[in-house]
């Protein structure tokens, strides 16, 4: 058994959890997970979970680094989420948003998302993910081109490395390479452009000229597929399932420059960066851009129940509502009361404690500080960190960016189960560590987690060097 700090026998013990390994071995097929690698170790079972702390069945208590899959803002265990969600279900389980109906949940969150969200988007329209998110992108910058006239602006433009979810659309989108090579996708009409990652693919620019360069890749394609037949850009503030990218400082304000000249969408992709994760309500806050359509889910309801939606710009909704008839598009549960009623009491939350605020203002300039201190371990190619969401690059000869460990991703996941050997869920990408806390997280847990990430670059180190993997 794993030692972790703070481990105490619950109710459920060992043979608990073997029972739950079993069955979940026999029947359950999780995503994204090679099944033959976990059954041979078994599942970690969590059953419980406080504040910024998982407990699995062995009764090990966790700090929860990666905020469950980018999404616990307010932390687990809030009674007043579960309360409003048996509140509504009591009073209105279900019903649907469809034909000429609505209800009160929907109706006040959509109102609330026109609040918190920039200025100028006053619509939502709601699913149940971020992929369902991206999948309306997807169908509705096409029908907004064919209401302008230009039924010909059908491409839109990703990036490399980019995540916008699982579904067919939002794989499309996406530029995940071994998530393209499942299914023939992506699906025509989709182009992708090279990502602002300097660490890895910056060569001998600076960051500042790298920032410039990856943007005007965006302007070379616009030019060589045609400006006429290009529907959108869709892009993540700060790319997070590909690795935490934060983009050099020059890469927005130049995107930005080449979409003034042109009449494309831009989609900001805010799954993971909306809520607060930047210490401001949206990535598209925190780099001053003005989206067209944003993807929202996660820390919409903090996970608590599945919900996302799109926000709508008004130049967007005047066409698709003003000109455009019925949009033949929806999903049963689009504005599920119960999720709409977690999303409202979230939102109360992340207003009334100021969590935002306090985000940018004390947590996260104190997390960063311990974060970056990291650099200076010699597993450590660089600490990177905006808001509360940041990555360690981990490479075999400090100082030497072009030197990579010889099998990808193999040093991460060593790093990533040391890591929750020693009570921290970080989450590796390729072999970088990447953090996401939940926005709640206090200085004293934040203490907690820097020392832990460091004990876990200790072990490795020591692990790595015995197989003979350092410079
Ligand atoms: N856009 C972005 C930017 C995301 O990060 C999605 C869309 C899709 O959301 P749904 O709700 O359909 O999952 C995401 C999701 C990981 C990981 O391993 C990241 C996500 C989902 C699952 C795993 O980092 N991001």
């Amino acid at each position: 058994q794993p030692c972790l700090a703070g481990t105490s026998m619950n109710q459920y013990g060992h043979n608990f959890t073997k029972t739950i390994q079993r069955i979940d071995a026999a029947h359950h097929m999780h995503p994204f997970t090679d099944h033959k690698s976990l059954n041979a170790e078994g599942s970690r079972v969590i059953v419980s979970a406080e504040g910024c702390w998982l407990t699995d069945s062995d009764g090990n208590r966790i700090l929860d680094g990666m905020a469950g899959l980018w999404c616990m803002q307010v932390g687990y265990g809030r009674q007043s989420i579960t309360d409003a969600v048996a509140k509504q279900l009591a009073e209105l389980p279900y019903y649907n948003t469809f034909f000429k109906t609505t209800h009160v949940p929907a109706a006040r969150l959509a109102e609330k998302l026109a609040e918190v969200t920039p200025a100028h988007m006053n619509r939502a329209f709601f699913v149940n993910s971020g992929s369902e998110a991206n999948d309306t992108v997807f169908r509705m910058v096409r029908y907004y081109w064919d209401l302008m006239g230009k039924p010909d602006k059908k491409i839109i433009i990703g990036r490399n490395n980019a995540y916008h979810g699982s579904t067919v659309a939002g794989t499309s989108l996406g530029g995940m390479g071994a998530m393209h090579k499942q299914g023939d996708l992506p699906v025509p009409g989709v182009h992708h452009i090279m990502q602002p990652y300097w660490f890895g693919e910056g060569g001998d620019l600076s960051p500042a000229e790298f920032g410039i360069k990856a943007a005007r890749a965006l302007d070379e394609a616009i030019e060589q597929l045609g400006e006429d037949r290009i529907a959108a850009f869709i892009a993540e503030p700060i790319q997070g399932a590909g690795g935490v990218i934060i983009p050099p400082e020059t890469y927005w304000p130049e995107i930005k420059k080449v979409l003034a000249k042109r009449d494309i969408l831009l989609v900001v992709d805010e799954v993971i960066c909306g809520f607060g994760r930047l210490g401001t309500w949206f990535g598209s806050d925190y780099y001053d851009l003005k989206p067209d359509l944003m993807p929202i889910a996660k820390g919409l309801s903090s996970g608590y129940l599945p919900i996302g939606g799109v926000m709508v710009s008004d130049r967007v909704a005047d066409v698709v509502i003003g000109k455009g008839g019925e949009f033949y598009h929806g999903f049963t549960y689009s504005g599920h009361p119960a999720a709409c009623a977690a999303a409202l009491e979230n939102i109360r939350i992340l207003q009334e404690e100021a969590i935002v605020d306090k985000v940018r203002d004390e947590t996260a300039p104190y997390l960063q500080e311990g974060w970056l201190s990291l650099a200076d371990h010699p597993l450590v190619g660089e600490a990177r960190m905006v808001g509360m969401v940041g990555a360690l690059e981990l490479v075999p000869e400090k100082g030497n960016r072009a030197r990579k460990f010889p099998s990808v991703g193999e040093v991460g996941t060593l790093t990533r189960d040391m890591s929750f050997r020693n009570g921290l869920v970080m989450r590796a990408v390729r072999d970088s560590l990447i953090l996401s806390p939940p926005l709640v997280i206090s200085k004293s847990e934040i203490d907690e987690l820097v020392a832990r990430a460091r004990k876990t670059l200790d072990d490795s180190h020591a692990e790595l060097s015995k197989r003979g993997l350092l410079a």
